[in-house]
This record gives C-alpha cells, sequence and structure tokens, in this order.
C-alpha cells in the first residue's frame, strides 16, 4: 500500500486529495487534511479519480478510421495517417483551412496548456477556437481593457471580506470559477462566521442562494441593467467614494453620464427587482467596509457578457473596494503570473472572422460561428479540425448543426481520453494520460486563487500511453513538416530555452516537459522557488493573502485604471436598446400565452451545473451518474400548472436552433417563466465509447441554445436568455 498526494486537476478549486494505492490499483481517494489550501475538502468528482483512472472505456490506444469505423492502431500508424494527411490539406488549401478547438480540461493540464503554443505556433492558422468563448472571454476583455491584461481578473478576498455580491455564480455546486478557493463553502461560512454578508444574483434558488442571506431572483440576462441602476444610486447618492484608488483612475465622469438614464425605476420591471431593492444594495455594497462584486458564468455567457463582466468591477472601483485587504484584489501566482511583467496594453479584435464578421479576442474567435467556417465554401474554408480536450458538439451553442458540420469535414485528430460525442467524428483519435499518470501544476488556476500557493504534483502512475506534451510536440513537427516521427526532445529544448530566455532565467536541463517548464517559471516568479522546493512539499506552499498590486499591476496606456473604455462603452445603446424593446414583455417574463392549459408556453432558458457533473465528460462513472436522471427541465409550479405538467412528465423544449425531450422537474426555486436545463448530456449517439454514459444518456441542451445570440463586443455564446416552448410529448 502507498499513499500519493495529488492536486485534483478536474475544477478550479485546485483541492489537495491523498490518494491511496495497492500498486497500482487506486484504493480510496480523500481530501488531503494537510494541504495548505483546502484543508481535507473533496467533492464526488475528486473522489472518482480512482474510477476515471480505471474506467475500462478512457483510451488506452490510438484509434484510426478504417473502412468507417474507428479501430485500434499503433502509435506509429497514427502519425503515419496524420503525416500523410494533414500536410497535404494545409498544402492545398492553405493555413486556415485546419481549425483548432482547445477545450477546458487544458486549463487543468499543465503539458497540455504550454505545449499547446507549440501546436498553434506550427499550424499558423486563424482558427483557432477554445471553451473560452462558451465561457469566460467576456471577463478576459473587461478585465484587459479595464486593467491592461486579460489575466489581470479581481478576485473576491474571501477569507477576509464582509459582504460579497455574487452574480450568476453558484460556488457551492462549482467549487468557484475564475476564484480559485479551495473548500470554498467552508471560506463562504468564514463570511458568515465573521458577521458578514453573502448576496445572491440568480433566477434560479441555487445551493448558493439558499446559504446566503439574501437572494434576488433577476430576470435572465438583466445583470447589465441591475448594476448600471446600482452605480447610477452611487452617483445619485453621492455615495463614490474611490479611496486608496483615486489617482488611479480615469473615466469616473463618463461612467456618472452613461449611468443617468438607468435609475433603479427604470430598470425595475426589466430586471424583476424592485427599485428599492436595488437602490439598497448599492447602498448595502458602498456602506461595507470590506466587499466585493464577483460575476461569473451566468454573467459572461448571455448577451451583455461584456458589459455585466465590466460592471462587476466598477462598482468595485466606484466603492473603493478594488486592491484593498477584504475586498476585489488581483491575486499572484507563483509560476507564470500573466501581468507580473511589463506588457502591451490588451488589443482584441485585431482581426475578424470571414463569415460572420467576429472579433478575435486572445487570439482566437468565437465557437459560436466554427460550423460557419466549417460550411461555408471560398477561401480559407475549414476543411480540418483538431480537437484537444474538448467536447464541442456537446458544449457549443446550435449542437446539432456543429455536430452535423464536423461530421463532414475532410480530415479530423482529437487528443482526448474518451471516444465521446466530438471525438467520434475523428479520423485519428490520440489518446492522453488518466490525471493521475500526469505531472500536474495549476499555472493557471493559481493565477486567480484568493490565496497565494503553490503544489506541485509528480505522475502518480506510469503509463504506457505518451505524455500530453510529447504527443503535441509531435504533432507539430508533423505540421511543420518533419516527417511522422520529429525528434521531440529536440523541439522540447527549444521550447524550454525559449521561454528561459524571455522569463530571463536559465533552465535546469536536468529535467524535461513540464518539470522543466514549471521550475523555470517558478524561478522567474516572485516568490523565488525552485520545482526541488515544490517536490519537498507534498502538501503544497503556502505563501500568504493577496496584497494590494495596484499600480505596478496595470498595463493600460495611461497606467491607470480606465473606467471608461469605448471597446466596451460603445456597447451600452445595445443595452438601452434592449431596454426599450422590453418595455412590457422584459427579458425572463412569463411570455405570450399566459393562461391556457396545456398549451405551448414561450419560457426563458438558463442551464445549471450539478455537483457530480463535470461538463460533459464524467458522466461514464457509474458513481457520479447513479441515481434518478438529472437531465430534467426545472420548471415553477406555476408554469407547470398552466401547462398542466406533474413532475416526471415528458416534455419537448423548441428553440429556433432544434428541440430535445426532457423529464420536467417542477421547483419553486426556479423564477416564474425561466426553465433550466443543464448541458453536457445527450450521450445516446451512434459511434461514442462510454456505455454509463449512454446508459443515463439525457439530453444535449446545446441544442436548444444560438449560434446567433451572442455577446455583442466578444462573440461569446449567450447560452443563458434563450427562448423556448414546452409542449407535453405525447
Ligand atoms: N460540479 C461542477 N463544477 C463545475 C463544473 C461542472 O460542470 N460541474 N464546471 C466548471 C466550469 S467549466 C465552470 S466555467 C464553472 C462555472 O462556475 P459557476 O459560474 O459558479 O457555475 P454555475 O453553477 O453554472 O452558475 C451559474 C449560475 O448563473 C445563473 N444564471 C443563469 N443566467 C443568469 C443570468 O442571466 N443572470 C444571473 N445573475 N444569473 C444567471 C444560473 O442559474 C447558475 O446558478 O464551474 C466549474 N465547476
Ligand atoms: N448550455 C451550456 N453549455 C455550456 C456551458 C453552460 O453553462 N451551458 N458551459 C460552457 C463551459 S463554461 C465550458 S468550460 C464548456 C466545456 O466545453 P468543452 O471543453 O468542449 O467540453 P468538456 O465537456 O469540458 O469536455 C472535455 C473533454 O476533454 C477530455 N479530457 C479530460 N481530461 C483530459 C486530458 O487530460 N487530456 C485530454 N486530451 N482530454 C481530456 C474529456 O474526455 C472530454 O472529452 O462547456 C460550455 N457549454
Ligand atoms: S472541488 Fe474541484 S478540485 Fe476539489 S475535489 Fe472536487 S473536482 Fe477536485
Ligand atoms: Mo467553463
Amino acid at each position: 500500500m502507498t499513499t500519493a498526494y495529488v492536486t485534483c486537476p478536474l475544477c478550479e478549486a485546485t483541492c489537495g486529495l491523498e490518494v491511496t494505492l495497492d500498486a497500482a490499483t487506486v484504493t480510496g481517494v480523500r481530501g488531503d487534511r494537510d494541504d495548505v489550501f483546502s484543508h481535507g475538502y473533496v467533492c464526488p468528482k475528486g473522489a472518482s479519480l480512482g474510477a476515471l483512472h480505471h474506467d475500462p472505456d478512457r483510451l488506452r490506444t490510438p484509434l484510426i478510421r478504417r473502412g468507417g469505423e474507428l479501430v485500434e492502431a499503433s502509435w506509429d500508424e497514427a502519425f503515419a495517417e496524420i503525416d500523410a494527411r494533414l500536410p497535404g490539406i494545409i498544402d492545398a488549401n492553405g493555413r486556415d483551412a485546419v481549425a483548432v478547438y482547445v477545450g477546458n480540461p487544458v486549463s487543468h493540464n499543465v503539458s497540455a496548456s504550454v505545449y499547446l503554443r507549440a501546436l498553434v505556433k506550427a499550424l499558423r492558422t486563424t482558427n483557432v477556437y477554445t471553451a473560452g468563448t462558451v465561457d469566460q472571454i467576456p471577463k478576459h476583455y473587461s478585465s484587459g481593457y479595464l486593467f491592461g491584461g486579460a489575466m489581470t481578473i479581481p478576485v473576491p478576498d474571501l477569507d477576509r471580506t464582509e459582504y460579497v455580491l455574487v452574480l450568476g455564480a453558484n460556488p457551492l455546486v462549482s467549487n468557484g470559477s475564475l476564484m480559485t478557493a479551495g473548500d470554498v463553502r467552508s471560506r463562504l461560512r468564514g463570511i458568515r462566521d465573521r458577521g458578514g454578508r453573502i448576496v445572491v444574483v440568480d433566477p434560479r434558488r441555487t445551493r448558493s442562494a439558499e446559504f446566503a442571506d439574501e437572494h434576488h431572483a433577476i430576470r435572465p440576462g438583466a445583470d447589465a441593467l441591475l448594476l448600471l441602476a446600482m452605480v447610477h444610486t452611487l452617483f445619485a447618492e453621492n455615495l463614490v467614494r474611490l479611496g486608496t484608488l483615486a489617482g488611479h483612475v480615469t473615466g469616473v465622469d463618463e461612467v456618472r453620464e452613461l449611468a443617468a438614464e438607468f435609475s433603479p425605476e427604470t430598470v425595475a420591471d426589466a430586471t424583476g427587482l424592485a427599485a428599492a431593492d436595488i437602490r439598497r444594495l448599492a447602498r448595502d455594497l458602498a456602506a461595507a467596509d470590506r466587499a466585493a462584486v464577483y460575476g461569473r458564468i451566468g454573467t459572461t455567457t448571455q448577451e451583455f457578457g461584456t458589459l455585466t463582466s465590466w460592471l462587476v468591477d466598477v462598482l468595485n472601483v466606484l466603492t473603493g473596494h478594488l486592491d484593498r485587504e477584504g475586498c476585489a484584489m488581483f491575486p499572484l501566482a507563483a509560476a507564470g503570473q500573466a501581468n507580473t511583467a511589463p506588457s502591451k496594453p490588451f488589443r482584441a479584435g485585431r482581426r475578424r472572422t470571414r463569415v460572420r464578421d467576429l472579433p478575435e479576442v486572445l487570439g482566437e474567435v468565437p465557437v459560436a460561428t466554427l460550423a460557419d467556417e466549417i460550411e461555408t465554401p471560398g477561401d480559407g474554408q475549414v476543411r480540418a479540425l483538431i480537437t484537444i480536450a474538448g467536447n464541442p458538439c456537446l458544449s457549443a451553442p446550435n449542437a446539432a448543426r456543429l455536430d452535423a458540420a464536423v461530421a463532414g469535414l475532410d480530415f479530423m485528430v482529437s487528443i482526448d481520453i474518451y471516444r465521446n460525442e466530438t471525438t467520434r467524428h475523428a479520423d485519428v483519435v490520440l489518446p492522453a494520460p488518466s490525471p493521475l499518470e500526469r505531472p500536474h501544476y495549476d499555472v493557471t488556476l493559481y493565477q486567480l486563487a484568493v490565496r497565494s500557493v503553490a503544489n506541485w504534483t509528480p505522475a502518480t502512475l506510469t503509463s504506457e500511453i505518451p505524455q500530453e506534451w510529447r504527443t503535441l510536440l509531435r504533432l507539430s513537427g508533423v505540421i511543420a513538416g518533419q516527417g511522422p516521427d520529429p525528434d521531440v526532445d529536440a523541439l522540447d529544448d527549444l521550447l524550454a530555452a525559449d521561454l528561459a530566455d524571455r522569463y530571463g532565467v536559465t533552465a535546469d536541463d536536468t529535467r524535461r516537459g513540464p518539470e522543466r517548464i514549471v521550475d523555470l517559471m517558478l524561478r522567474a516568479g516572485p516568490f523565488d522557488l525552485t520545482l526541488a522546493d515544490l517536490e519537498a512539499a507534498p502538501h503544497g506552499i503556502d505563501l500568504g493573502p493577496m496584497q494590494p498590486r495596484i499600480p505596478d499591476v496595470l498595463a493600460t496606456e495611461s497606467g491607470k485604471v480606465e473606467l471608461a473604455p469605448e471597446a466596451i462603452v460603445s456597447d451600452i445603446p445595445r443595452l438601452a436598446a434592449s431596454l426599450a424593446g422590453s418595455a412590457g414583455s422584459a427579458p425572463g417574463s412569463a411570455g405570450s400565452d399566459g393562461q391556457g392549459t396545456g398549451r405551448p408556453t414561450d419560457l426563458i432558458l438558463i442551464g445549471r451545473r450539478q455537483l457530480s457533473s463535470n461538463n460533459s465528460w464524467m458522466h461514464n462513472l457509474e458513481p457520479l451518474v447513479r441515481g434518478s436522471n438529472r437531465c430534467t427541465a426545472q420548471l415553477h409550479p406555476d408554469d407547470a400548472g398552466r401547462l398542466g405538467l406533474v413532475d416526471g412528465d415528458p416534455v419537448t423544449v423548441t428553440a429556433r436552433t432544434g428541440s430535445i425531450d426532457v423529464p420536467v422537474e417542477i421547483t419553486d426555486a426556479m423564477r416564474p417563466g425561466v426553465v433550466s436545463i443543464p448541458h453536457g448530456w445527450g450521450h445516446d449517439v451512434a459511434g461514442v465509447r462510454t456505455a454509463v454514459a449512454t446508459r443515463h444518456s439525457g439530453a444535449n441542451a446545446n441544442v436548444l441554445t444560438d449560434d446567433r445570440t451572442l455577446d455583442g463586443p466578444t462573440g461569446t455564446a449567450a447560452l443563458g436568455g434563450i427562448p423556448v416552448t414546452l409542449t407535453p410529448t405525447r
């Protein structure tokens, strides 16, 4: 029996876990009580790391399509196939003919996130897509323009705050996002224990809303109006206090003018909140000494994602709650912190997409237009796709259309641990090691952590599957024309030398791959650590709470917080127009048919996350899907009554893009007029190898979300706020 201490790579909380093994068999996974950050917390997903590792459906060998079927093949055969087909497509059609889609687990995987750069560089395509445009891109964009850096994202100082206003986030289920906080429940409880308050704004009374002191069931998509009315109130009641930020902020007067027309009364109907409540929220925020406003996916994947993300921080600034202890602060990571080195001010929209003229942000373009780029003939049409740790056929809007488009590609390569709804379309599937078979360090998520911590995880188990960085470099070499078996170690040396040069440090060349990279990032980092220091500390190293970082952290042209950047405020007329257009039939209102029983009624669709689920990909683990089908349409009793539905009734949910069948779950946790269906389900398709998930298939909510409904400035998909009709399934 042996014990290993690992950082869980499954979500943003970065919990420390204790894994017990009998030789190569995982016998138990529990929270590591000595972990410096999560102190023993574990959720059902983390506890399933052993089940994931031992899942017989997890891929162990490459697959190649032969006669229409995916069959097992050797690594050399797989790369020979890629070498025979991919460079030819580029030669014949140009570099943009190959698209790449990068999924969410890449940000939890140091091998993939660092070495992906080599692949993108080799490809030189403008068709780079990631899960970011169904997620957080509006926050990068607003932070980029406000503070100068896309990763300069303030997070609430949870451990010291006394008041936190949470919009569109459910940390008790998601375990926190754009806010890395191991054991977030205890941290939130700490706020209550200190006599502080938690306020949640969400169309659904979530677990976090139940836990909070106050819940406001806003209409979907109306957050920007609410926050702008709070800004209006701060100015109207002379509550603006920049405090220590005075002298570091421009644009305050412009914000005052912009908010002038959005009084609480003007937005009350559209938000579904009383004007008096909106005023009080503004006053409470202003009055709290240590406070933070925090918004997450309900505020980014909606039509006003950028404006909402921006206003979250406008409120933090105007109330003096930015960059101060107990408020919204800028984290500082031990390795790879993007905003410690001088850089050029953030810019988006440096190029636009071919078919729909959508903007580039951070070098990527919206996944909502991937199907357009595949289907539309002409110069630059996408003919081949590489996916890495992604499942866009379940996770992107208008998923049925994307699925059909992907099926029609000339060539597709996927790197994944499963043959899922997306990778089933690939011509070559390359497996990656399981989380326990690779080393791990959270380069990305520690940059968003509520405390500075550093924890290195060596690989617990060895694997016959090559490490993902080797696969990515081999693929890069093939694309660069080096043939099917390029010298991966030489490519690694180049990448490491390049990074060492950029950081101005000497790399430890006795190490390779991510070990060498993380070591040199630590050496270049603000805490002067080496990988050896972390190797000697299996429970992690605590580096203290967040510290004020203004003005050093600012990288805007002016060197100040630019509160009213044109790239953001130019979207306000669209918001004003939505307000004018919504008079009488506000977003999220119970729609056209108020009385007919059993007749279609217009409802507004939102999503929801589930504790035992991880987007689309952990449904193949029996412990996580046991019990009743959780892919339900949650509906308020009033709406159910109007439709003549009882709990468990099957309904057909229809949107512009398609329809799905799911059972209804009647609950007064829903705001009337709003229906919630979780994403990541819909596993009953041909060609997957996920036996358990297929038995618990559920339906794909993204058949209903619309690839035309986007956040204006970034093109991020509005996955919430979609009008749908419910009809009893006969
Ligand atoms: N258990 C579990 N944890 C996860 C994941 C998972 O799938 N399962 N996924 C991970 C990922 S990839 C991410 S990005 C994070 C996301 O982390 P969170 O953002 O905390 O996740 P959600 O639970 O989706 O919370 C979003 C909330 O927004 C609400 N909402 C929807 N529309 C609106 C709106 O218009 N306005 C407001 N104010 N609220 C709205 C929803 O009702 C929902 O409660 O979670 C991560 N953690
Ligand atoms: N309607 C609706 N849609 C949503 C959302 C929503 O709230 N509502 N949320 C959106 C959000 S926030 C996100 S992040 C996206 C997620 O969208 P995606 O990233 O496209 O999808 P995931 O479900 O995370 O699938 C991850 C894939 O990575 C594979 N994988 C896991 N670990 C590894 C690894 O180490 N290496 C490799 N190579 N593969 C691995 C898994 O098998 C799985 O196939 O979904 C988005 N879609
Ligand atoms: S909360 Fe996230 S990091 Fe912690 S055990 Fe669960 S999945 Fe892993
Ligand atoms: Mo996400």
